[in-house]
């Protein structure tokens, strides 16, 4: 089977969606090949083992696992793999998704999880290019002119305060 670069974005229910669709939505934008899978690690726990393996041989390079309550997916899949994993908390009942947030931050020693801040969809899609970029000269450069572009905003508005 052919094989090509892709991030792989794995969210625990089909609730996470809507706020995970703009990590999706930015690496596109990116230019940074990517899909997406709704798999809970707790309800589907095979179908996650053979969505993780399979994505593996067909060139996944790094992922991005959203979850809220208990949140095990990112360390579920860290420990399948020495690839990065970038845990992405959803916003929840306790504390606005602080029980995820710790959940998939407090990871044991030697299986680490890249942890963005709850909800932060578009930050976990910018670590993930800045991983690709390493290797990309093309994505390097369409995370940096991401980033002129939100520099370029905050001084527009600061002019017109
Ligand atoms: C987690 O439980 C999911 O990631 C979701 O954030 C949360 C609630 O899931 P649903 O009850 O909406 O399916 O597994």
């Amino acid at each position: 089977m052919e094989s090509s670069k892709f991030v792989a974005i794995i969210v625990g229910s089909r609730s996470d969606l809507e706020v995970v669709q703009k990590a999706a939505d930015l690496l596109g934008k990116l230019g940074v090949a990517n899909e997406l899978r709704v798999i809970s690690a707790h309800r589907a726990p095979d179908l996650l083992d053979r969505y993780v393996m399979d994505a593996l041989t067909r060139g996944a390079t790094v992922f991005i696992c959203a979850a809220g309550l208990a949140a095990h997916l990112p360390g579920v899949v860290a420990s399948k793999t020495t690839l990065p994993v970038i845990g992405l908390p959803m916003p929840g009942q306790v504390g606005g998704g602080l029980d995820a947030l710790l959940s998939i931050v407090q990871m044991p020693k030697a299986v680490p999880v890249a942890t963005v801040g709850i909800g932060q969809a578009e930050n976990a899609a910018l670590l993930a290019a800045q991983m690709l970029g390493l290797s990309d000269s093309g994505i390097a450069k369409a995370v940096a002119d991401h980033r002129a572009e939100a520099r370029r905003q905050i001084e527009e508005d600061a002019t017109n305060q």
